[in-house]
């Protein structure tokens, strides 16, 4: 594993992920394939040095490949995928392309040229649970998705396992919680609510605000993707959490609190999920690994300073954001 392909890497967690490999592997070579949708910013990587960047969709299969054999491609870290349950629900069709034919084209790519590929892939595919269900998301919990961000996310990942199987191609799935850290867009629960404060907005609850997502700070992730990616064994699942289970109200209150900001019920999303929450003692006891970013409050103090000293990651999109929101009542 030398040369790393990974597509979405000008997103979230994506451009996280780069960060934390020039960090922590400073000799694997990267090159970061991204469409620049609103969701992507090539001043994510900025600070980044010798890696190589193009702009393409993974829908663009001919792209892809010469991508792939010009730059000597041996491993694909697929983070690339519409992400938003919102926008989802307004218009489907790109999270069918992007999440269900681009992880195709990328599946096929992996056949033809016998690569490792590690899938990203969330705990939304599993549906959800009820707030008493002493239960939570195992590798084995039947998929139930509810959106069709979470249905395309789940298509893909029954790809990558028809794919190890009928074609033996190398690849790990790993299906994460809800992430939060710097460079996530404010279309998100978290950095809308921090980034409305700053705009001197109220914050925006949706529903009752009782809907409980277990939190998981974007370094954790990236490090059991890494994790993975190293130890994993081929054609597993493994799902990555960090015990960070808590309501939206919580979650809410702790911003509304530390910015002095005013909180708003606003209309719920449909077929709004109720519950997520993962198990993640097969990654834990598997491939030893555990999650370093649990003080919550701590990691919201230091994401409150990252946004307000990032104003161009967010200030320019911020109205046109909010006017989507308040078409849908939200
Ligand atoms: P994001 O929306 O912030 O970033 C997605 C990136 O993919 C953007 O840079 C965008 O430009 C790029 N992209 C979109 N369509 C593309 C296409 N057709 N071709 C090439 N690039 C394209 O998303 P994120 O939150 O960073 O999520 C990354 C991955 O992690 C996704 O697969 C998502 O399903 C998964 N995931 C996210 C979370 C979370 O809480 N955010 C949790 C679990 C899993
Ligand atoms: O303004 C808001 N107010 C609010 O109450 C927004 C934007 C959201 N919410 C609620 C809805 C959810 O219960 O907060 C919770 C989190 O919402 P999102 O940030 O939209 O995340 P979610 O729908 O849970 O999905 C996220 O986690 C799993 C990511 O967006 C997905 O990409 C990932 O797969």
């Amino acid at each position: 594993m030398e040369n790393i392909l990974i597509t979405g890497g000008a997103g979230f967690i994506g451009s996280n992920f780069a960060h934390y490999l020039a960090k922590h592997r400073k000799f694997y070579n990267l090159v970061i394939y991204d469409a620049l949708t609103y969701a992507g910013n090539i001043d994510n990587l900025k600070d980044l040095k010798n890696l190589v960047f193009i702009e393409g969709n993974i829908c663009d299969y001919e792209l892809l490949r010469e991508t792939i054999i010009k730059n000597k491609i041996d491993t694909i870290v697929h983070f690339a995928a519409e992400s938003h349950n919102d926008n989802s629900l307004d218009g489907p069709r790109a999270f069918i392309e992007t999440n269900i034919i681009g992880t195709y084209n990328i599946l096929e790519l992996c056949r033809t040229y016998a690569l490792r590929l590690h899938h990203i892939s969330t705990d939304e595919v599993f549906g959800d649970l009820d707030l008493d269900d002493p239960n939570k998301f195992t590798e084995l919990t039947a998929y139930y998705p509810s959106s069709p961000y979470s249905a395309s996310k789940a298509s893909a990942d029954h790809l990558v396992r028809a794919w190890v199987r009928s074609f033996g191609i190398k690849a790990t799935i790993s299906n994460c919680s809800n992430n939060y850290g710097p460079r996530q867009h404010h279309e998100k629960f978290i950095p809308r609510q921090i980034t409305n404060a700053l705009s001197g907005l109220p914050l925006k609850l949706y529903g009752d605000g009782l809907n409980v997502r277990d939190w998981i700070h974007v370094d954790d992730h990236n490090s059991a993707v890494l994790a993975i990616l190293e130890r994993g064994k081929i054609g597993e699942t493994y799902l990555i959490g960090a015990g960070g289970e808590k309501n939206n109200k919580e979650v809410i209150e702790i911003i509304s609190k530390k910015m002095n900001a005013p909180i708003e019920y606003v209309k719920d999303r449909v077929g709004h999920d109720r519950r997520y929450a993962i198990n993640f003692s097969k990654l834990s006891s598997e491939l030893q690994w555990t999650p370093k970013h649990t003080d919550f409050e701590k990691e919201i103090d230091e994401l409150i300073v990252w946004y307000d000293e990032n104003r161009w990651f967010w200030e320019n999109s911020k109205g046109e954001v909010e006017k989507e929101y308040k078409k849908r009542g939200q």
